[in-house]
C-alpha cells in the first residue's frame, strides 16, 4: 500500500499546530501532530525538505521499518524536531494502518488493558483561597486527579496559572515573555498549600505538582521531602534533567513519587532514570517521542523497574497527538495517567475527535484509527502566527530555567 501524497498543514485555530496527512494509493489517508510550541516551522521544514521526498513511495504498512529509516538511517539522530516529524509520520502510519484493518488502533497495540483512561486536570490560582475553590471546581467535575499550581507571592509569572482556568497557554507573543524566579519563596510557599488542601479535601483526591524544571536536585529533595506528609500522586520536573544522575540525590531523600519526561524525544533520554528506578513515571509524549513506536518502547524498557507511564498532554498537543496517547494508554500494560488539558471549542472544531471526558476518565470511540479527523477548510482560516515560550531570570538578571 504505497504513499503516494504527504502534506504538512499548519493552523492556528486559537494555538499553533503542525499536522501531517499521509495518503495512500487507494485514497485512505492517516493524520499525525508534530507541533513542538514555538519552534512550529522548524518542524515543518524538516518534515517538508528531508523526510517526505523520501517517504512518497514506501509501503505505509511497514510501520516499524518506516520509523527506523527515519531514526536510524538518519546521520544526525534525536532531538526534537526529528523525534516529532517521525512522530507525526508514525502517528499517521497507525492512523492508516487502524483504517484498513476497520479496527481503533488500541486494538492494534493489543486490546484494553483497562476500561478508560485517568486523566489529570490543572487548577490554578493567584491565591491559596482561588486554588481551594478551583480545585473543589474539578472534584464536582468528577476528576479524581487534580494538578495543583499557584502564584507564589513574589514571583511574577508563577509557572501554570492563568487567568482562564480551562486552559494554561504559555506561548504568546511577538517575542518571548521574561518572567522572574525566586525559589526560597517558592520553598517557603508550596507545602502549605497542599497542607490545606488536605485539611480541606482530605486524601481521597490524588494532587500532582509541576517544578517545571526550576530546582537544584537538593532544593527538590527538600521539598520533596517538605510535601511527604500530602502523598502527592506525583512532584513533576523538579530539576532539568539533561543529567540523569541528578535524580539519584532527590531520591535518596524523598518517598514524594517523581515524574519526569515531558521535554524527552528518546529512550536515551531516560535509560538511567528507569533501569535505576530514579523516577515513578514517564512523561515522554507521542507528539514528542518519535509516536506510539517510540513510547512502546519506552514503556516496555519502563515495564520491569516499576515506571509507570504519565504523558504529557497540554493544549500544544493537539487532538491527533492527544488520540495517539489515549490509544496507547488503553492498551500499555504499566499506564499511570494522562495529562488532559481541554482544547478550546475553536480547535476542536478543526479536529474533530472520538474521545469523550466523563468522570476524571477518557473514554475512546470504536472509529477506526485513531478516531479524528481535520477539517483542512477551517484549518485554512486559521493561519500560522508566530509565539513563543517564554523565559525566565533570577531577580538579579541570570537567565534561570522557564
Ligand atoms: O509547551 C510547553 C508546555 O507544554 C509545558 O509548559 C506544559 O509543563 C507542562 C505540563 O506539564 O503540561
Ligand atoms: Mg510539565
Amino acid at each position: 500500500m504505497k504513499i503516494t501524497d504527504a502534506k504538512v498543514i499548519v493552523s492556528s485555530p486559537d494555538r499553533n499546530f503542525v499536522t501531517l496527512k499521509l495518503v495512500t494509493e487507494d485514497g485512505t489517508y492517516g493524520l499525525g501532530d508534530a507541533t513542538v510550541n514555538g519552534r512550529e516551522l522548524a518542524v515543518v521544514a524538516y518534515l517538508q525538505e528531508h523526510l517526505i521526498p523520501c517517504l512518497i513511495g514506501m509501503d505505509a504498512q511497514n510501520i516499524e521499518d518506516i520509523w527506523q529509516y527515519f531514526y536510524r538511517g538518519a546521520y544526525w539522530r534525536r532531538g526534537p524536531i526529528t523525534m516529532a516529524s517521525i512522530a507525526a509520520i508514525d502517528m499517521a502510519l497507525w492512523d492508516i494502518k487502524g483504517k484498513l484493518a476497520n479496527m481503533p488502533v488500541y486494538q492494534l497495540l493489543g486490546g484494553k488493558s483497562r476500561k478508560a483512561v485517568l486523566v489529570y486536570g490543572h487548577a490554578n490560582g493567584s491565591t491559596e483561597d482561588e486554588v481551594v475553590e478551583q480545585v473543589g471546581h474539578y472534584l464536582a467535575q468528577g476528576y479524581k486527579a487534580i494538578r495543583v499550581q499557584c502564584s507564589v507571592p513574589g514571583v511574577q509569572d508563577s509557572y501554570g496559572v492563568s487567568a482562564d482556568k480551562a486552559f494554561y497557554e504559555p506561548a504568546a507573543g511577538a517575542l518571548p515573555e521574561v518572567c522572574s524566579w525566586n525559589t526560597a519563596k517558592y520553598l517557603d510557599f508550596i507545602p502549605g498549600i497542599f497542607e490545606k488542601l488536605r485539611a480541606t479535601y482530605g486524601y481521597d483526591v490524588q494532587l500532582l505538582h509541576d517544578v517545571h524544571h526550576r530546582l537544584t536536585p537538593n532544593e527538590a529533595a527538600h521539598l520533596g521531602k517538605s510535601l511527604e506528609p500530602f502523598r502527592l500522586f506525583w512532584l513533576e520536573d523538579a530539576t532539568p534533567a539533561e543529567l540523569q544522575e541528578g535524580f539519584r540525590h532527590i531520591r535518596r531523600h524523598t518517598t514524594t513519587p517523581l515524574a519526569v519526561g515531558e521535554v524527552f524525544n528518546s529512550i536515551y533520554d531516560c535509560t538511567t532514570l528507569i533501569t535505576e528506578q530514579l523516577i515513578d513515571y514517564i512523561r515522554t509524549t507521542s507528539t514528542h517521542a518519535g509516536g506510539i513506536t517510540g513510547l512502546r518502547k519506552i514503556a516496555a524498557l519502563a515495564e520491569p523497574f516499576h515506571v509507570k507511564t504519565g504523558c504529557h498532554g497540554p493544549t500544544d498537543i493537539s487532538p491527533i497527538g492527544m488520540a495517539a496517547c489515549m490509544h496507547f494508554n488503553l492498551a500499555v500494560p504499566n499506564f499511570g495517567i494522562q495529562e488532559f488539558m481541554i482544547h478550546t471549542e475553536k480547535i476542536n472544531r478543526v479536529f474533530p475527535a472520538g474521545y469523550t471526558l466523563k468522570d476524571g476518565y477518557v473514554y475512546l470511540d470504536d472509529q477506526p484509527g485513531l478516531g479524528v479527523d481535520l477539517d483542512e477548510k477551517l484549518a485554512g482560516q486559521y493561519p500560522y502566527s508566530r509565539k513563543y515560550l517564554p523565559v525566565n531570570r533570577l531577580e538579579d538578571g541570570s537567565m534561570w530555567n522557564w
